[in-house]
């Protein structure tokens, strides 16, 4: 008898989250059913009007094909390696310019009323994925630690942890992972942290245990597992633009009309299809963003 259905094991109301989860996660494993070697707590999520209407790529396709550099520069390794990141416990420093500078923990984060957010992510090397991430707009935890009138960019870095990060040996980036963005893009209303993806929380593959998603710009951009959040006056390093100054800009907003210098931006292949289609500017989200760059040179600012 595999299926267990004895009223005991449902979640009441009141019973908090991180009990449910775990004894979700419990319940799975004592009713004998095969579980992937990293069982994934559930994160219950209300849809969103930002979410794409496109058919999203397979749970499969999305944890299993990464960029993920900490753990090699292979697309399988960070499935194969990212399982030895130890996600809790997890804290997220934010300080820098703001009034009220404090950590968050994960646990609490968890608790915040979470979106799906079924969006498109491209990466600059031509192949794009659609993703159903679940998580909260950054500007939720922005707004508060109240940044004060000097902030104008927000600073990311991931955590750096080389006993877990088999990748980090090689000096490929310059480590920690860093990325940035301009204030009222961080503050953009599409900007968010995912801590979840297909109704689970985050695979480690994928970011876990929580990473920022922002859907205009080059995959790159989307930083994982993040350990810190500084708000700034002067626009932060990026680790790819400090690797190549030439290839990788700082705004790196996805422009069919801006190539690389090693792939062309025009078209992209979905994963999982075999054509390939046109890449949109800004990935399909112009109608949403592009009124942050009205007035900027987006060639000489890519
Ligand atoms: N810390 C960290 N974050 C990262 C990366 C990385 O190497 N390290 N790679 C980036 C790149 S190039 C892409 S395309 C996306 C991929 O996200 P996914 O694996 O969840 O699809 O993660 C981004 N975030
Ligand atoms: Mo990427």
């Amino acid at each position: 008898m595999l299926i267990r259905h004895s009223a005991d094991i449902l979640p009441s109301d009141i019973t908090p989250r991180s009990i449910y989860l775990n004894r979700r996660q419990f319940m799975l494993g004592s009713a004998g059913l095969l579980l992937p070697a990293t069982a994934l707590a559930a994160l219950p999520a209300r849809k969103s009007p930002f979410s794409t209407t496109e058919t999203a790529n397979s749970r499969e396709e999305i944890s299993s094909y990464n960029n993920y550099y900490e753990f090699g520069t292979g697309k399988d390794e960070p499935a194969l390696y990212a399982g030895r990141l130890k996600t809790r416990p997890w804290n997220i420093v934010v300080d820098g310019e703001v009034e009220k500078p404090r950590s968050f923990g994960i646990e609490e984060l968890l608790k915040y009323p979470q979106e799906e957010r079924i969006y498109r992510l491209r990466c600059v090397e031509g192949w794009s994925m659609v993703i159903p991430w679940i998580g909260f707009p950054l500007a939720s935890l922005l707004s508060q630690v109240r940044p004060t009138s000097k902030a104008k960019y927000v600073a990311f870095e991931t955590a750096l942890r080389p006993g877990e990060m088999p990748g980090v040996a090689r000096r490929v980036l310059d480590w920690p992972y860093r990325e940035g963005l301009r204030i009222d893009e961080a503050m953009h209303p599409l900007t968010i942290l995912a801590l979840g993806l297909y109704g689970d929380v985050l695979p480690k593959q994928n970011g876990a245990p929580i990473r920022l998603v922002v859907p205009w710009k080059y995959g790159f951009k989307s930083i994982k597992a993040i350990s810190r959040i500084r708000l700034l006056e002067k626009q932060p390093a990026t680790s790819w633009n400090m690797a190549a100054p030439n290839e990788y800009g700082f705004y790196s907003n996805v422009n069919p009309a801006v190539d690389h210098p090693r792939w062309s931006q025009a078209s992209e292949r979905r994963i999982g299809e075999f054509l390939k289609r046109k890449t949109l500017p800004f990935n399909g989200y112009g109608a949403q963003v592009a009124q942050l760059y009205r007035g900027m040179d987006l060639v000489k600012n890519f």
